[in-house]
């Protein structure tokens, strides 16, 4: 199994324009082409996920998984978390993707102690390098699964259990070791089980005290080993807890600031965890941008009728360009990258089909690329909401921004002028079928 191919049928995917009908090949991802003076594929900076493209069985709460992954013998052993690894490099060779991300429980098989689980990671952490010298395919962040076995049924860093948060610190420090040696351009903390289920058994204030001590810790350690990487936090509300302490990215912030860690950590942004939140994707990029903290993106999409995360591949190009129209505007990812934190349905189980959903995505997101250029050579929209606050770039408007005024010298001016009638029209439907001449 070790030599043969994991995906026989899979060619190298290539560039064939928008015309082309071969389901293998880009019609709008030209990793060479350049766009407002830089290549696509620096400013996509697309990142393979290693937890649900190759652990993920494609299980439900009603039926056990369907994935058909022949390079994968179902067993626990570090033989068949190597081989799993290097048909991952062989995917993602074939398809391009520059970056990959990981749990350390999805590269390596826990063993009986943490002495042994790190050992298991130390040996499938080697085969990862020997393939990312091959390949020269990076990783974008690593990160540790603090939510799948028993111990963290309280949670991580914010257990009730004070033995769970040490855990959870030794499992920590490892996976950064592991993402440093590996030369990770950053570390995620997603926080799977920092929550509650009900507050009748929560202290909150405790917890959320622990949390951020624990990211103190991890903040110190860094240092100590002279880890470069950016840290990340990534907001979600809900699920698996009823509610998770990083719930959206205004919440992440407060308790960065709060925590007076705002200068050590930015925010992985997910779309689905947007939708759960409550908001739109744009909203929360949005907030993170305002507070210079937009990091990366986890690449995906939810389901408008099901209440939950069904992380599916990004298709909707409306979306992928609201998404790019940040990017540009935030002038490109430096660490960060769209990592396609996102899975097939049940029913795509072939090999084949982890394929055509990157290539999906993929697109989808070169495209969202070049009509958010498109948007921004043609103007309209940012000239649009400059004209609409242009009563602040002079007078009045100047004189509040710069703190020259205050509640007197207002009411002066308004017992002055007499009232103020509204002036502009807000224009949402005009602007959104400027986006539609576009797409
Ligand atoms: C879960 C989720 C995670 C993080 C990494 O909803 O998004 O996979 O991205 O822990
Ligand atoms: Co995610």
């Amino acid at each position: 199994m070790a030599d043969k191919e994991a995906f026989p049928d899979l060619p190298k995917i290539q560039y064939e324009g928008p015309k082309s009908k071969n389901p293998l090949a880009f019609r709008h991802y030209n990793p060479e082409e350049e766009v407002e003076g830089r290549k696509m594929r620096d400013h996509l900076r697309f990142s393979v996920v290693y937890w649900h493209t190759f652990r993920g069985a494609l299980a439900d709460p009603f039926g056990v998984g369907t994935a058909v992954r022949p390079w994968d013998d179902g067993s626990d052993s570090v033989e068949n978390a190597r081989r799993r690894a290097r048909a991952a490099f062989e995917f993602m060779e074939k398809l391009g993707a520059p970056y990959y991300a990981f749990h350390d429980r999805d590269v390596a098989p826990e063993g009986a102690n943490l002495k042994e689980t790190n050992s298991n990671l130390d040996a499938v952490a080697e085969t990862l390098k020997e393939e990312q010298e091959r390949t020269g395919i990076r990783l974008l962040w690593g990160t540790a699964c603090l939510f799948i076995h028993p111990r963290f049924v309280h949670g991580a860093a914010t257990s009730c259990q004070a033995d769970v948060f040490a855990y959870a610190a030794a499992q920590v420090k490892k996976a950064m070791e592991v993402t440093h040696y590996l030369g990770g351009e950053g570390y995620t903390f997603w926080g799977g089980r920092e929550g509650y289920g009900t507050l009748l058994n929560t202290d909150l204030k405790r917890e959320l005290d622990h949390l951020g001590r624990f990211l103190r810790m991890a903040v110190d350690y860094k240092r100590k080993l002279g880890f470069k990487g950016q840290f990340y936090i990534e907001p979600k509300p809900k699920e698996p807890t009823k509610h998770q302490y990083d719930s959206d990215a205004a919440a992440c912030l407060n308790f960065l600031r709060e925590q007076d860690l705002l200068g050590d950590f930015k925010l992985n942004i997910e779309t689905n965890h947007a939708t759960l939140a409550g908001h739109t994707m744009e909203h929360e990029l949005e907030v993170a941008l305002a507070a210079d903290a937009l990091g990366s993106i986890d690449a995906n999409m939810g389901d408008q009728l099901l209440g939950w995360d069904t992380d599916q591949f990004p298709t909707d190009v409306y979306q992928t360009t609201q998404v790019m129209l940040r990017v540009l505007r935030m002038g490109g990812f430096s660490t960060g990258g769209l990592n396609f934190d996102a899975k097939v349905r049940r029913e795509s189980f072939e090999p084949m089909d982890l394929a055509y959903a990157h290539i999906a995505g993929m697109d989808a997101f070169a495209r969202g690329l070049k009509v958010a250029a498109a948007l921004r050579a043609d103007g309209r929209l940012r000239e649009f909401v400059e004209e609409r606050y242009a009563s602040w770039d002079s007078g009045i408007g100047a004189q509040i921004e710069r703190g020259e005024a205050d509640f007197e010298s207002l009411e002066r001016h308004m017992l002055e002028q007499g009232d103020a009638a509204p002036r502009r029209s807000g224009r949402q439907e005009y602007l959104e079928n400027i986006i539609n001449q576009f797409i």
